[in-house]
Order: C-alpha cells, then sequence, then structure tokens
C-alpha cells in the first residue's frame, strides 16, 4: 500500500505539512465544490463566490452559504480527520494547511491548523466589519444585514480576494521546511493554495497525493495513493504510528 520511500521518510520526519481540500470532508457528509455531488452543479461558482456576485445578489448567495451553514452544523469529523489528528502527536512540527471552511480538522482535534479560505462559522458586516455568530443570524430569510445596514458576509475567502496574510505565510513556511507533503482530498486547481505542493516539492520533500482520482499534481507527486482518504489515513497510522 505505501511505498518503502513513504515509511523511512515519516519514520524521521521532524516537519510534515498536509494541505487539505473538500474531499477530506467528504465522508462527513460535506458535498465537494467540482465532483459529481459538487455543491457547484446546481450554481456556477462565479455566481456565489466572489464579492461582486454577493452585492449584485446578496439573498442568491445569502441562501448558499445558509444551506451550507446548515450541513456544516449537523456533520462531525471522519477518520481521515481523526488520523490527521493522531499523526500530529508523533512529528515535533506537523502542519494542516486547509482550504476547507468547515473548521473539522479543529473538532477532531488537530491544534496546528491554517485556513487559507476562513471558516463559514465566522460572519461579519461589509461596512462596520462587526463579527456575528451564525446564532444571530441564521434565522433570517434574506441576507442578513447590520445595525449600520451594512451586508453581513461569510468569513471565507471569495475568489479575488487576497488569503489571510498570517495564515497564508505560515503555510508557506510549513511547505518549505516539510520533509514529506501532503496533499489530500484536492483537485488542486485553485490559486496560490494549489502552489504549496510545488513550493514543498522545491525544498526538497517527498509529496504524497491521497485522492479518489489523479489530478494536475499527480505527476509531480512522488506518491500517488488512489482511495478514500478516511480509509487511507486510518490505515497508514495503524501501520506506522501506532
Ligand atoms: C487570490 C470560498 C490573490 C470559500 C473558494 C487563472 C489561473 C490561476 C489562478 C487564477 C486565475 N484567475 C484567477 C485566479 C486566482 C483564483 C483561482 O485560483 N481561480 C482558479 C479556480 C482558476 N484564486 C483566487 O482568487 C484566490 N485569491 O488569488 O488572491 C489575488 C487577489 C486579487 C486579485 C488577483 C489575485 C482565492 C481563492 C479562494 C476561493 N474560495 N471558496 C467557500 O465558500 O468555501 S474556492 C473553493 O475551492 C473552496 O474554498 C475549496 O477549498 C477550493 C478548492 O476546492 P477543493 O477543496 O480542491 O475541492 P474540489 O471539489 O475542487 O475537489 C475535491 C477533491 O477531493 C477532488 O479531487 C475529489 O476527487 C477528491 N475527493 C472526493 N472525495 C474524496 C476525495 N479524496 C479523497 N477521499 C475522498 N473521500
Ligand atoms: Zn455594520
Amino acid at each position: 500500500m505505501f511505498l518503502q520511500k513513504l515509511i523511512s521518510r515519516l519514520r524521521t520526519a521532524q516537519h510534515v505539512a498536509v494541505l487539505t481540500g473538500a474531499g477530506i470532508s467528504a465522508e462527513s457528509g460535506v458535498p465537494t465544490f467540482r465532483g459529481t455531488d459538487g455543491l457547484w452543479k446546481k450554481f456556477r461558482p462565479e455566481e456565489l463566490t466572489n464579492f461582486d456576485a454577493f452585492i449584485k445578489n446578496p439573498d442568491l448567495v445569502w441562501e448558499w452559504y445558509k444551506y451550507r451553514k446548515q450541513i456544516i452544523s449537523n456533520i462531525k469529523p471522519n477518520p481521515g480527520h481523526y488520523a490527521l489528528a493522531e499523526m500530529e502527536k508523533h512529528h515535533e512540527h506537523f502542519a494542516i494547511i486547509t482550504q476547507n471552511v468547515d473548521n473539522l480538522h479543529r473538532r477532531a482535534g488537530s491544534k496546528n491548523v491554517y485556513e487559507l479560505h476562513g471558516n463559514i462559522e465566522r460572519n461579519y458586516c461589509i461596512d462596520c466589519r462587526k463579527e456575528f455568530s451564525d446564532v444571530e443570524i441564521l434565522s433570517s430569510e434574506k441576507a442578513p444585514r447590520c445595525k449600520c445596514s451594512g451586508l453581513i458576509r461569510p468569513g471565507v475567502v471569495w475568489f479575488g480576494e487576497m488569503l489571510p496574510e498570517d495564515q497564508w505565510n505560515a503555510s508557506v513556511a510549513a511547505a518549505e521546511q516539510a520533509e514529506v507533503f501532503f496533499s489530500l482530498g484536492t483537485s488542486a486547481v485553485v490559486y496560490p493554495a494549489a502552489s504549496l505542493p510545488m513550493v514543498a516539492k522545491h525544498a526538497g520533500a517527498y509529496i504524497v497525493e491521497i485522492n479518489l482520482e489523479r489530478t494536475d499534481l499527480s505527476s509531480t507527486a512522488d506518491e500517488v495513493l488512489l482511495g478514500k482518504s478516511g480509509e487511507i489515513l486510518p490505515r497508514l497510522v495503524e501501520t506506522y504510528y501506532k
């Protein structure tokens, strides 16, 4: 199942970094973006995940995020998330760099998590930036508004928006220092997150991809493990960490 090189690298690695995408949460019941069950089946991404779309049609974008918030409030981490939380205990420096906004890594017990695309449980007013919890706004049918009359948006990163600088810088540093870099459950098409495996590769890391199918990254990965992350990761932990 796992090449000898991965085993020996993991045994000695002080620095491990893991880039995760929607695929790692799929087995928790969170639809992915581009897969057959894709969230974007019904809508096209550009209609929903950019600021102009939100200003043009706040109620449509609010409806989509309300739908996703409800899914995410009813799900829990899966064995893949728990396996990563276990792996973190066995390496001096272990960084999870996630494109996901569902908070499942932290809920599974992972400590060192960088959220490149924000967190769907956070919301703020686009005018005065006042923060709001889901409890305060989820009952709103139409796009919720702040007392200052500004629209309230989800605390995620939309297309064309900068990633949180501290999260991005820490993620680049983790990729540059990684001896083993995992790319898990991501189609590797959204930048700059998708550039991190190459940053790690150029710095000498052993690149491992875990996905149901091959992606643009597969040809440069040192090892491609095809299958469900919720099955492969626990097997990795069982075999080499217990
Ligand atoms: C930026 C919002 C600087 C949050 C999201 C042209 C070329 C290159 C780049 C660009 C370009 N034009 C514009 C850009 C930049 C753009 C970009 O990359 N566009 C792409 C699509 C071409 N990026 C940006 O705009 C970023 N910002 O660049 O800032 C800047 C600033 C100003 C002006 C210019 C530049 C911002 C990107 C953030 C976008 N936000 N979502 C939300 O609502 O969630 S993107 C969205 O896609 C999600 O955040 C998600 O995280 C991300 C990536 O998707 P994946 O996680 O990979 O999910 P996907 O469904 O695609 O794939 C799932 C995978 O899992 C599949 O491979 C599947 O096989 C696998 N899988 C499924 N089940 C399992 C599994 N694997 C294992 N086990 C399973 N069980
Ligand atoms: Zn306000």
